[in-house]
Formats: structure tokens, sequence, C-alpha cells
């Protein structure tokens, strides 16, 4: 394939400040030059490419929103979205690396820490020397936290941890883990688990089909003993964890057009390219109905993204925004990437072409940081007023 043309049919480009342009081409760069050459390599061998976390701390793409003192850059939130845009082009595992760390552990800690968590650990995350995940989901608990069954109870001066985390992404690579536990009133408490605590296990899950050039993970958390100063002193109840999960979820509404921006360049110069029946397959009317249908869904979730980008600039996204961006764009991009798999017949298939691999990919991401059918029922209850979990 040649180099990547990314589709931008109604020319966003002319919306973008020189800041997010810039950040975004040098981004595309390194996604070119140090990811697309080894990517389905890492992929097929189910590794994760570890010495990317260096790179991604040279180009600051670990909490790149947050002020320079505490690591970040400073970005504006297109510019953070166009970075996952950007990464996820070249693989959601990468974007989860960074998403995981910068929305999932950084924020966290910038928001609900102390200034001793802040300065021990969000300096270090952001420059690749210490990796951090994030544990709410259980293994019988996912869709809704609010069940979960880890316990953290006072011991003394500090606390006691028991418990089971199942996804959590960085998992057996982190060096700390943000748990969120309930203590004996029922509270949920967010926590700052070292992983080389005695008590702590993080063996990962390494029997998947997708994701797989990613690390994904259980946390068990057996009497796992942590002074009262590894508690999130800011924050308690469950709107912690979500409030998490609403910085994540905008950085997916980007990825996953990332990835269905690959997707559909890959169609259309294979469209261009191969040739059947006398001439190129793109002259047919049924592939062009295809790329069409590509470019278009392609295009309205580029202007949701923009969109939701200056409403958070502007402090003013509600977290149901996200939801429907989320739910949007993870089932554009799914939808995509099936289509442009179908337009490169049986070599779309393999790894000869990045499309499988990010449709695999986004079979985790639909799920991940709420299902479509959990983001529905977000929507559904702001839309009619009626909540339908309960
Ligand atoms: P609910 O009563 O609605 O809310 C409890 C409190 O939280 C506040 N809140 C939020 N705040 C910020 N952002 C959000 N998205 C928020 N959603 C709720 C809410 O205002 C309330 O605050 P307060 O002050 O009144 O106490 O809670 P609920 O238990 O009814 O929740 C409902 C539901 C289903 C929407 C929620 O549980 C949910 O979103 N479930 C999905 C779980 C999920 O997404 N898990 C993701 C795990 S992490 C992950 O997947 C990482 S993947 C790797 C990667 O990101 O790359
Ligand atoms: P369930 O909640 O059991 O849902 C199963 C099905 O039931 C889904 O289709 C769901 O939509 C449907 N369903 C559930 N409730 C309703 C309802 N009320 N109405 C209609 N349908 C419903 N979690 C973390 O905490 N940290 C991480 O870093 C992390 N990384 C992940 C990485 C990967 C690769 C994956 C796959 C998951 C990760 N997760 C992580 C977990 C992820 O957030 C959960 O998988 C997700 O929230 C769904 O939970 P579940 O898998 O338990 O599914």
């Amino acid at each position: 394939p040649t180099a990547f043309d990314p589709p931008d049919f109604y020319d966003l480009e002319a919306l973008l400040s020189e800041e997010a342009r810039h950040v975004r081409d040098d981004v595309r760069t390194v996604v070119t030059e140090e990811v697309m050459p080894i990517i389905e390599k890492y992929a097929q061998r189910g590794e994760f490419p570890r010495h990317l976390i260096s790179t991604f701390a040279e180009h600051g793409l670990l909490g790149s929103t947050l002020p320079p003192e505490y690591g970040g850059e400073g970005h504006s939130n297109i510019a953070y979205g166009l970075i996952m845009q950007e990464l996820e082009r070249g693989d959601s595992g990468l974007r989860s690396f960074c998403s995981v760390t910068g929305a999932l552990v950084m924020y966290p800690i910038w928001q609900y820490g102390s200034d001793a968590q802040r300065e021990r650990w969000l300096p270090a995350l952001a420059n690749g020397e210490a990796i951090g995940c994030f544990g709410l989901t259980e293994p019988d608990v996912g869709s809704n936290p609010a069940e979960m069954k880890t316990r953290a109870r006072r011991d003394g001066d500090g606390w006691v941890i028991d418990g089971h985390k199942r996804w959590s992404t960085n998992a057996t690579i982190a060096d700390v883990a943000v748990i969120w536990a309930k203590d004996e009133d029922d509270t949920v408490r967010g926590f700052l688990v070292e992983t080389d605590r005695d008590g702590v296990e993080t063996p990962p899950i390494d029997d998947s089909w997708s994701l797989r050039a990613a690390v994904t993970s259980e946390v068990v958390l057996d009497d796992v003993r942590v002074p009262d100063a590894a508690r999130l002193p800011e924050v308690s109840g469950l709107k912690g964890p979500l409030s998490c999960l609403t910085q994540a979820r905008y950085g997916i509404c980007w990825g996953t057009i990332g990835a269905a921006m690959a997707c559909f360049d890959t169609a259309r110069q294979h469209a261009q390219n191969r040739e059947q029946f006398g001439g190129p397959i793109g002259r047919f009317q049924l592939m062009q109905e295809r790329l069409v249908d590509m470019v278009q869904e392609i295009t309205k979730a580029q202007l949701l993204n923009w969109r939701l980008g200056t409403l958070k600039e502007a402090g003013t996204m509600r977290p149901q925004q996200v939801s429907l961006a989320k739910r949007n764009n993870c089932q554009t991009a799914l939808d995509v990437a099936r289509s442009a798999r179908q337009v490169l017949g049986g070599n779309g298939v393999t790894s000869m072409y990045p499309v499988m691999r990010h449709m695999n990919n986004l079979e985790s991401v639909v799920t991940y940081e709420g299902t479509h059918e959990v983001h529905t029922l977000i929507v559904g209850e702001d839309v009619t007023g009626l909540n339908a979990f309960t």
C-alpha cells in the first residue's frame, strides 16, 4: 500500500488550529515510521511493542492535556483527540495504552490525588518511567460497577484491600494500579496500589483474538495493605471512576475514527488498483457504494468529534454527549472495518492489510468503556428522563 491518504470530505482541516495540526502531524509521522512497519508482527505474536513507550513519552503523548509542571504538554482537547485518532490509525491497543495512562491513571491522580501523589506519579507516568492501570471491572461486575465486590477496610492508620479485578489494560506491566473498592460504609474509594506490594498478582489474559498488541490482565488483591496516603483523598463515590471514564471515552470517540480512516484508505486504494473483469474493481457500482457509505459515516463521526472537542474545550461537554459519540463512532468504525475487509477479498483476512486487525480490535473497543447497549441507555435516559437500568 502507498502512503496514508486520510479522508477529509468536509475539509475539517480548515477548522483545526496550528497547534492541533502540528501535534497531529507529529503523531502521524511517528505512527507511519515506527508503528506501521512492526505492528502486524507484534499483533500476530500477541506481544505489546513495549519499546514504543519511550517514543510516546518523547512525543508528549502520555497525559498531554496536563500542565507541563506535571509532565504534560498543556494540549487542547482537540489536539488530544487527534493524538488518539492517529494512534488508533496504527492500532487500538497502542491508543489504549496511551488513553489508560492519560485518562484513567494520570487524570484521577491529577484531579483527586494529594500533592504528594501528584509529584510522585505524574511526571514518572508522563515520561514512561512508570506504567499505570485502572481496576474497575471485576469477573462478575462489568456494566454495573455499583455492584463491585472489591473491599477496602480500615486497619490502624492504613487499609487492607481484598478483591479481584479483571480486564485491566496494562496491569501485568504496570507499576501502579488505580483500584476502586468499597469501604465498610459501602462508599467507593480509589487507591493507588503499587503492584509489587505483597498480595498483588497481575496475570495476563493471553487468549484474546482482539487487541493482541496490548496487555490485558487480571488484578488479584489478597489482603493488600496500603497506607492511608495511597487513598485518593479528593473523591468518594461512583462518580470517581465514572468521571475518569468520561475522559477515556472522549479519546475513544476520536481513536475509533482513526481506525476507520485507515480501513477506508486501505479499501479505497485496493479498489483503485485491483483489477477484475478487465479493469479496477473500484469502477463497480457495488464497490463504490461501500466506499461512499464508509466516507459518509466517517465524515459524520469526524464532525461529531470536532464538535465534542469544542464543547470539552469550552467546559460544557456533558457525559451523555460523550456517550452518543462513543456509541456512534465505535459502531461506525466496526461497520467500516467489516465493509473494507470485504473490498479486500481473500487477502483481506491476512496481515497483508491492517483491516482485519482493526476489525478484531474494535470488538473490544465497542465493549469496553461502556458497551453499545450501556451508551444507548445513557442517552435513552437523557432524551426520555426515564432510567432503564433499574
Ligand atoms: P449514577 O447514579 O448514574 O451515577 C453515580 C454518580 O456518578 C456521576 N456520573 C458521572 N460522572 C462523570 N462522568 C460520567 N460518565 C458519569 N456517570 C455518572 C453521577 O452524576 C453520580 O454523581 P453523584 O454526585 O450524584 O453521586 O450511577 P449508576 O450506578 O446508575 O451508573 C450507571 C451506568 C450504567 C451508566 C454506569 O455504571 C456505567 O457507565 N457503566 C459502564 C461501566 C464501564 O464503562 N466500565 C468501563 C471500565 S474501564 C475500561 O473499560 C477501560 S478500557 C481501556 C481503554 O479505555 O482504552
Ligand atoms: P457485561 O456487563 O456482563 O455485559 C454483557 C452483555 O450484556 C453486553 O452486551 C452488555 O451490553 C449487555 N448488558 C448489560 N447490562 C445491560 C442492560 N442494562 N441492558 C441491556 N444490555 C445490557 N475494565 C477496567 O476496569 N479497566 C480496564 O483497563 C479495562 N480494559 C479492558 C480491555 C479489554 C480488551 C476489554 C475487553 C475490557 C476491558 N475492561 C476494562 C472491561 C470493560 O469495561 C467491560 O468488559 C465492559 O464494561 C463490559 O462489562 P462485561 O464484560 O462484564 O459485560
